[in-house]
């Protein structure tokens, strides 16, 4: 495998879908080495076959808003790979919603799910809808229209989505409820991130969040410190960001920034419980800004406009929001500030230019792809209780979503270390990567 004559294939093929070429080049360039060391994978041509979707759907949704004017908006489901078991990944909601994002989360999702070491193969879907500012009836209607189309292509065994930016729980309910009245299927993991009590994992909506500070954890550990009293700056206010602020101030860490469309929140002396708490109601009102939390407590945060979370100084800064929104000179301000780790929560949160500015002053950088895998893990729990008709405690669920981020952990650690150094961006995505051409191998040209 040669990247550049690949990746000059692809863009010919897919001209203009440039988050989804900036996905496949980051993982070739990672793998290239151990590939070639494989004729087999060469001669079954599994970069090739990998990095086309299986398949793509793309469909019509229209809805009737609060004023009774009828809209329609795109969506989509990427069917990406199904090597290793049913197509699992989020759906996002959305307006810049397309094709190419949605071919970067699938893609990166068939490494991420692989290193979960569950049977889950990779996919993503979602919509150009843009929940901010719709009423609770209008979502209802968008997840029921959209639904009208996805539930025929999913199943607990064939296709299950999830939340992802713009879907959470109240999302999933509609999504599901609409799912269950059109296939007749009544207890099952179509769908994942329900709510608890009909069907719902315990932990799933904390999973993301508490993954990613298991793993910072390990980072820290790795370089003999503690998370005791580090300073963390987390961007968004969302799913994630909150998952990760509850498990970071039960660490003894301090979260000193959250941001959002708007700006930023710089919380000095740490976030607080009440604060964390405050975060599922921003998020319920569909305002989508960060602003609320200063309005909220005043004395303990304030807000500036328009600037990111990496305008604050902090010890981890922790990307929670969207793709490539850590730009090249927003990594060298982290590092004038003094960041320590870096660890993307969001998929692909850091631009090239940023991973390389961290790299090149030595700093841990781990990739979302292994960090924010506790989230699609903790779905893949959630269809096996399903699937067992039995629901696992909140400690039976968390042991077992720790062991899986341990495990990512020492995975990422054993195919990315360099002497004294870990390369935790090419730990993940050669061992994401080999579980899943192995499988392919084995199951023959298809
Ligand atoms: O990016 C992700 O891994 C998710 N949005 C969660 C996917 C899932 O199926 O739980």
């Amino acid at each position: 495998m040669k990247v550049k004559e690949i990746m000059k294939t692809l863009e010919a093929k897919h001209p203009g879908e440039k988050e989804y070429l900036q996905a496949v080049e980051e993982v070739l360039v990672s793998i290239e080495k151990v590939y070639n060391e494989h004729p087999e994978f060469e001669k079954a041509k599994i970069i090739e076959r990998l990095v086309e979707p299986d398949r793509i759907f793309t469909f019509r949704v229209t809805w009737v808003n609060d004023k009774g004017e009828v809209c329609t908006n795109l969506g989509y489901r990427v069917q990406f790979n199904a090597a290793l078991g049913a197509y699992k990944g989020g759906l996002r909601f959305h307006p810049a919603v397309n094709v190419s994002m949605l071919k970067l989360l699938g893609f990166e999702q068939i490494f991420k799910n692989s290193l979960t070491n569950l049977p889950l193969g990779g996919g993503k879907g979602g919509a150009d809808f843009d929940p901010t500012g719709k009423s609770d009836a209008e979502i209802m209607r968008f997840c029921q229209a959209f639904m009208y189309e996805l539930w025929r292509n999913i199943g607990p065994d064939q296709d299950s989505p999830a939340g992802d930016v713009g879907v959470g729980g109240r999302e999933i309910g509609y999504l599901y409820g609409a799912y269950k009245k059109l296939a007749r299927e009544h207890s099952t993991g179509a769908l994942t991130g329900k709510s608890y009590g009909w069907g719902g994992s315990l932990i799933r909506p904390e999973a993301t969040g508490f993954g990613a500070m298991y793993y910072v954890e390990r980072m820290v550990k790795q370089k003999k410190e503690n998370m005791k009293g580090k300073k963390i700056a987390l961007s968004g206010f969302g799913n994630v960001a909150w998952g990760a602020a509850t498990k970071a101030v039960e660490m003894g860490a301090k979260v000193v920034a959250i941001s959002g469309p708007d700006g930023v929140c710089e919380i000095k002396d740490g976030i607080t419980k009440e604060m964390i708490d405050y975060m599922l109601d921003m998020r319920a009102s569909n305002r989508n800004k960060v602003e609320d939390m200063a309005t909220k407590f005043p004395k303990l945060a304030k807000f500036t406009a328009g600037k990111k979370a990496w305008s604050v100084k902090c010890d981890i800064a922790m990307p929670c929001a969207f793709q490539n929104e850590l730009s090249e000179d927003d990594a060298k301000m982290l590092i004038k500030n003094g960041v320590k780790y870096v660890a993307e929560v969001s998929n692909m949160g850091c631009q090239p230019g940023a991973i390389a500015a961290f790299q090149k002053a030595k700093l841990p950088f781990a990739p979302g792809k292994a960090v924010n895998a506790g989230g699609v893990a903790t779905s893949g729990l959630e269809i096996c209780q399903n699937a067992g008709h039995i629901n696992w405690t909140a400690e039976e669920v968390d042991v077992k979503l720790h062991k899986i981020m341990n495990d990512i952990y020492d995975m990422c650690v054993e195919y990315g270390k360099k002497g004294n150094t870990i390369d935790y961006v090419k730990g993940a995505n050669i061992a994401g990567f080999m579980r899943v051409a192995k499988a392919m191998l084995a199951q023959g040209i298809i």
